[in-house]
């Protein structure tokens, strides 16, 4: 029997870099579309293509767009997947309040043309849609379930509420296999580095190597439910693997803020502290060397922030066999180590040595 082929938007964006690499090994033909930009950064897929030169090779790149159709229908013709994992997206929600059109316009409308392509050239591909616990907002439940009723707090979240209702829509409708994951909040060392737990290992990291000197963050109180998204992408492959369509929520069901998490990795790294002040006056000081190491800057909260998520995945661990591993001591070392590596630092607890030798 010929491999299953899979089409990843997004796959030089953290989850499909782990997405590309679980479907591989699988045995999957992998197709991701890229979109064209003035410098080349596939850092995050790179290791996909040890050797471009063979034929044989069964990851593809093409170039579309989820604002062009007539790109994403040409790729669709020619690559006729057997399953489709929607990523891309303008995936920062802060930013979405600087550009809203155009995340409105990728994250929310590129659902509908893409959906739309698939039913209109009766393409029998299964699809996955990224959607997100920031649909669960200014929460009006908690633990949140699949059930629980959303209540977006930004353009993002409004963007994905809409395609999380078009992509149940097109379900119910044409009777296409068309699912939504609910995914809370999850890291890596392959996380952007405007995320605030990138933000905040990458930036240790680089006070450590003597490369910068203060962090600048913005709300420390909002809590997050934070998992590793290398078992996450896992979770999405099950949800395409179902004898029937439906939604399902990932998370790991424990909440900790922004403060704790911070906390956490300067334990990590090894460094002595001390927070002093509160409000916009919080700050964190290296009781070594009397330098600041954190400050509050403004610049960083959001107009609307969504204060707290904490989900129940009881519905996947129960129908798809999927459950988190990795704790969030453990996530943060991972991400910790790696920063830490990459300016030529090694972590001052061994902690780590454990998870040291996988590959993340
Ligand atoms: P990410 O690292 O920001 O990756 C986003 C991907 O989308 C990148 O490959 C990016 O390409 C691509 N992209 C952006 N705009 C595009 C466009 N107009 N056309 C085609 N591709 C475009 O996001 P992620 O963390 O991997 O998240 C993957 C998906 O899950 C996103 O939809 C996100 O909203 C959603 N999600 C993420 C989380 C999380 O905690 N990570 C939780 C829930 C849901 P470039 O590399 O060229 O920028
Ligand atoms: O913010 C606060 C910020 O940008 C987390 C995306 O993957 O997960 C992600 O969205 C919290 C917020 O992630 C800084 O205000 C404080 O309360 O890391 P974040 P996010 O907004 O939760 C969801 C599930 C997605 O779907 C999204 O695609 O941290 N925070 N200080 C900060 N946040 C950032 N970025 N930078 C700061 O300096």
């Amino acid at each position: 029997m010929a491999d299953k082929k899979a089409l990843v938007t997004g796959i030089t964006g953290q989850d499909g870099s782990y997405l590309a690499e679980l479907l591989m090994e699988k045995g999957y033909e992998v197709h991701g579309i890229v979109r064209r930009v003035s410098e080349l950064q596939r850092d995050r897929i790179d290791h996909l293509f040890p050797d471009h030169w063979n034929p044989k090779m069964k990851i593809h790149l093409h170039y579309g767009d989820l604002g062009d159709s007539s790109s994403l229908l040409r790729i669709l013709m020619k690559v006729q997947p057997d399953e489709i994992y929607n990523l891309a997206a303008q995936s920062h929600v802060g930013i979405s309040f600087d550009i809203p059109e155009y995340t409105g316009d990728v994250t929310g409308v590129g659902v509908t043309r893409l959906l739309e392509l698939v039913r209109s050239i009766d393409l029998p591909a299964r699809f996955y849609q990224a959607s997100s616990s920031e649909l669960f907002g200014k929460v009006l439940e908690s633990p949140q379930t699949e059930t629980t009723t959303f209540y977006p707090r930004s353009p993002y979240a409004s963007a994905k509420a809409y395609a999380f209702y078009l992509t149940r829509n097109y379900r119910e409708s044409y009777g296409m296999y068309a699912v939504n994951g609910i995914l809370f909040n999850h890291e890596s060392p392959r996380r952007g580095k405007n995320f605030v737990t990138r933000k905040i290992t990458w930036s240790l990291a680089s006070i450590a190597a003597g490369r910068q000197k203060v962090i600048p963050l913005g709300n420390m109180d909002a809590e997050r439910d934070w998992g590793f998204a290398k078992e996450y992408v896992e979770g999405m492959w099950r949800m395409l693997q179902q004898d029937e369509p439906d939604d399902y929520l990932l998370a790991t069901g424990r909440t900790e803020s922004v403060r704790s998490f911070l906390e956490l990795c300067l334990d990590i790294g090894g460094f002595s502290y001390e927070k002093q002040g509160e409000g916009l006056n919080e700050k964190y000081i290296d009781t070594t060397s009397g330098n600041k190491l954190v400050e509050v800057d403004p610049y960083y909260y959001r107009p609307a922030e969504v204060d707290t998520l904490k989900g129940d995945a009881s519905k996947a661990r129960r129908e798809l066999g999927w459950a988190p591993k990795t704790t969030l001591e453990e996530l943060a070392t991972i991400m910790m180590e790696s920063d830490f590596k990459h300016f030529g630092l090694e972590l001052p607890t061994k902690k780590s040595q454990v998870l040291s030798s996988a590959s993340f």
